[in-house]
């Protein structure tokens, strides 16, 4: 933990005026993602109903090309500057990614309202190591950001309007890349839009806290969720539990006219139980410090597969 002197002398650890701007671009990388993915927008209109609209988010993923400026940094600089902290970095070498996430000033908590208005969640950014893709990939993902300008200093503004900052690619190259990695192929169709939101199931209050019953809850609606290594993504120490829905896909007109469908968003759900420390306050007192935080590696590379092709190719 960080002692008072290293606090002062960062930049900024509260949003303070900043904070309705901030929330408002929040809010409208929500709604490009609510317009695209049915599957979200439904699952969240159907725990709305059920918990009395209140729902507050775990974290918000974004993914990046790790290439020309294009990486985590690109997108990390907006929450950095509206008092978000750096936190640990996770490494996918088989997926060749890599992520950080950063954690919000810690005054957010505050948030009274649902989903983007409660409890302002944590960020996890990830890019793909390009260097270390073939050299036909890499060539056409340093074409696609090369000749974008200086799209990656505004990662934030693309992702609130739903704008690609560079311009549609080749049905063949969106190919090449999904052949060699689908994350890269992901982000080329989808850039900087929002890959998920995940609900914080332990801050709801019906039994829908219980992820278990959360996930059942979902898939007798008639949602599929990701059955990679499991349903339920459990970290080591057993605290951190997690789950995701199979990404919706949306119809993509390429720059050669093709028309296909390609993998879009995904939502996520998170249980984090209370640390060993804490187990004798009562429940009333438990706050989000007092549980489990962070993510984990294994579980993360199996939420990344939400959407892959063998996930959404899954029937029944
Ligand atoms: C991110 C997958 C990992 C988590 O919470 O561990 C993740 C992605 O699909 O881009 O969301
Ligand atoms: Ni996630």
């Amino acid at each position: 933990c960080n002692s008072p002197s290293q606090h002062a002398s960062q930049r900024s650890l509260s949003i303070e005026g900043g904070e309705g701007f901030f929330r408002g671009v929040l809010e409208s990388m929500q709604s490009v993602y609510l317009n695209r993915n049915p599957t979200a927008k439904a699952i969240l209109d159907l725990v709305h109903s059920v918990e009395n609209n209140s729902i507050c988010y775990d974290h918000l993923a974004f993914r990046t090309f790790g290439v020309n400026g294009y990486g985590i940094d690109s997108m990390a600089s907006f929450f950095l500057d509206y008092g978000y902290s750096q936190r640990e970095e996770l490494r996918f070498p088989a997926k060749k990614l890599r992520a950080l996430w950063f954690s919000p000033p810690a005054d957010s908590q505050a948030g009274s309202g649902s989903g983007i208005n409660g409890p302002l969640p944590r960020i996890f950014i990830s890019e793909l190591l390009v260097d270390q893709m073939s050299p036909q990939t890499q060539e056409i993902i340093r074409k696609y950001t090369e000749s974008s300008g200086d799209g990656n200093k505004y990662a934030a503004l693309a992702s609130s309007l739903g704008h690609l900052t560079w311009e549609k690619p080749l049905y063949s190259e969106f190919q090449q890349l999904a052949s060699e990695s689908e994350y890269a192929a992901w982000t080329l169709v989808n850039g900087y839009a929002l890959n998920h939101v995940t609900i914080s199931t332990h801050r709801l209050n019906t039994h829908l806290k219980d992820i278990k019953a959360l996930n059942q809850f979902i898939e007798e609606s008639g949602f599929r969720l990701n059955s990679e290594g499991g349903l339920l993504k459990v970290s080591p120490d057993g605290l951190l539990q997690q789950s995701s829905t199979v990404a919706d896909s949306i119809s993509f007109q390429f720059s050669d006219d093709i028309i296909e469908s390609v993998p879009c968003s995904y939502i996520e759900f998170a249980e984090r139980l209370v640390l060993p420390q804490y187990r004798n306050l009562p429940d009333t007192e438990v706050k989000e410090f007092h549980r489990r935080d962070g993510f984990e590696v294994a579980s993360a590379d199996k939420i990344f597969e939400s959407t892959s092709k063998e996930q959404l190719s899954r029937v029944g």
